[in-house]
């Protein structure tokens, strides 16, 4: 039985298009920079809030109509929805998916029967992987929603939810082998503090360092080859979240040894919380060869919190992309759509336009990135603005041929600097605009 049986395959139809429910940018077969569209944006649907995503919210009951999903937490509503969920991503003609063990599969009464949920659910995600070519972009754990991570997992005053977290990892790690998962995310969960009072930081910090080198022990061990990521997010649902930005999380994969296996997935709408835009942290990330995989949403400027939303400003989609293409794309990551329709979108079709619209946004901001490099206006202006460290003192400093004295001595004869040039901002403002 189909779950969508009034939507048919959505397709190409160009810009043109007034058709809501077709692409007008994302040309799956079509050549960019060398590559597919579909290889530069290796497009990913989230089960979390896709099929798991009810529209409660602290105010209000469940909104989201789901003719598929019987409402029970059975093994086989959860099989029904795994299907439903395959024939979703086909519609969409999105080649990955992405999931936290307890949305694909109900905790059971004891570890062992979520284990045995997760292998009977995962055989039918095996069957829907073949039958339709989808492949898993990455797996997770759920460490945050059961009352026993009230003080976080791998971060937890009570050394047992550690215990029960590595169990729940190691698992996950199996299953997400098993189905071919291209990575393998960390989100911090609770992994943070809503006091200092109460909180051993230091304790805890150097408990989650040890949690992920188990993690990458267990993984050599089964033969898991994917990259590891962890996603940054500075708050929620802690006050204070140890894997806050891009720069906190380098700082502590450096310390603790885990630089070679990990990289980082980086959501836009975390980004935000932090004070940061996207095209920061990601050119952050980039700079220091640890750009991953991207989590694609937005937050709302008016609100504080996680809204997931669906991106739609084209400006943001470009950016993002100008970055993405600068250091060399998403390599084993993807454009992983973690974003929710609204509370008050409750029909299945809203799963739909949320999708293609979000889809449609990042094949026109790679459109537009693109044109911008091709043009290479921008570059040139970068490169031209850097000119003095390319001869002079500026190329002897970065080659190390300076020290402060011999930089002393240089100014004393030289008595000032060169003059400086406009960084002209608006100029190159209005030069962006121009291929929007
Ligand atoms: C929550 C995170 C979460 C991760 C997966 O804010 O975005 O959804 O992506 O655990
Ligand atoms: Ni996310
Ligand atoms: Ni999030």
């Amino acid at each position: 039985m189909s779950a969508f049986p009034e939507i048919s395959k959505i397709q190409y139809e160009g810009p043109e298009s007034t058709d809501l429910l077709s692409y007008r940018w994302y040309n799956a077969e079509e050549v960019i920079e060398g590559k597919t569209m579909q290889d530069h944006l290796r497009l990913s649907v989230v089960y979390w809030h896709t099929f798991r995503g009810t529209g409660s919210d602290p105010f209000g009951a469940p909104t989201m109509v789901r003719p598929w999903d019987d409402g029970s937490e059975s093994v086989e509503n959860a099989c029904n929805r795994a299907r439903a969920a395959f024939e979703f991503m086909e519609k969409l003609g999105v080649p990955f998916y992405a999931f936290h063990d307890r949305d694909v599969a109900p905790e059971g009464a004891s570890l062992a029967e979520s284990h045995a949920n997760l292998d009977a659910v995962c055989a039918v995600l095996q069957e829907e992987q073949q039958r339709t070519g989808i492949k898993l972009l990455w797996g997770t754990a759920n460490l945050f929603s059961n009352p026993r991570y009230m003080h976080g997992a791998s971060t937890s005053c009570n050394a047992d939810a550690f215990a029960y977290g590595a169990a729940q990892v190691k698992k996950c790690l199996e299953v997400t082998l098993e189905l071919g998962g291209e990575n393998y995310v960390f989100w911090g969960g609770r992994e943070g503090y809503q006091t200092l009072y109460n909180t051993d930081l230091k304790r805890e910090i150097d408990h989650m360092g040890q949690f992920m080198n188990m993690a990458v022990d267990y993984a050599n061990k089964i033969g898991f080859e994917g990259t590891f990521l962890i996603e940054p997010k500075p708050k929620e649902p802690t006050k204070h979240q140890y894997d806050s930005d891009v720069a906190a999380c380098i700082n502590f994969l450096r310390s603790y040894g885990l630089m070679e296996r990990f990289k980082l997935n980086i959501e836009t709408n975390h980004a935000t919380l932090a004070g940061h835009t996207m095209m920061h942290e990601l050119d952050y990330a980039g700079a220091q060869d640890m750009l991953g995989s991207i989590d694609a949403n937005t937050g709302d400027l008016l609100l504080g919190w996680d809204t997931d939303q669906f991106l739609t400003d084209n400006y943001v989609a470009t950016q993002i992309m100008l970055v993405l293409l600068k250091y060399g794309g998403l390599t084993s990551g993807g454009v992983n759509f973690d974003a929710k329709v609204r509370r008050e979108s409750f029909e299945p079709i809203d799963l739909f336009y949320a999708h293609v619209g979000g889809i449609d946004c990042f094949a026109r901001g790679l459109r537009i990135a693109a044109a911008i490099r091709a043009d290479g206006k921008l570059d040139q202006f970068v490169t031209d603005r850097y000119g003095s460290w390319d001869t002079g003192v500026g190329a002897d400093i970065e080659a190390n041929n300076h020290d402060f004295e011999s930089l002393e001595a240089y100014m004393l004869e030289q008595g000032e600097i060169t003059a400086n040039v406009s960084g002209r901002q608006e100029m190159v403002e209005n030069l962006i605009n121009q291929y929007m």
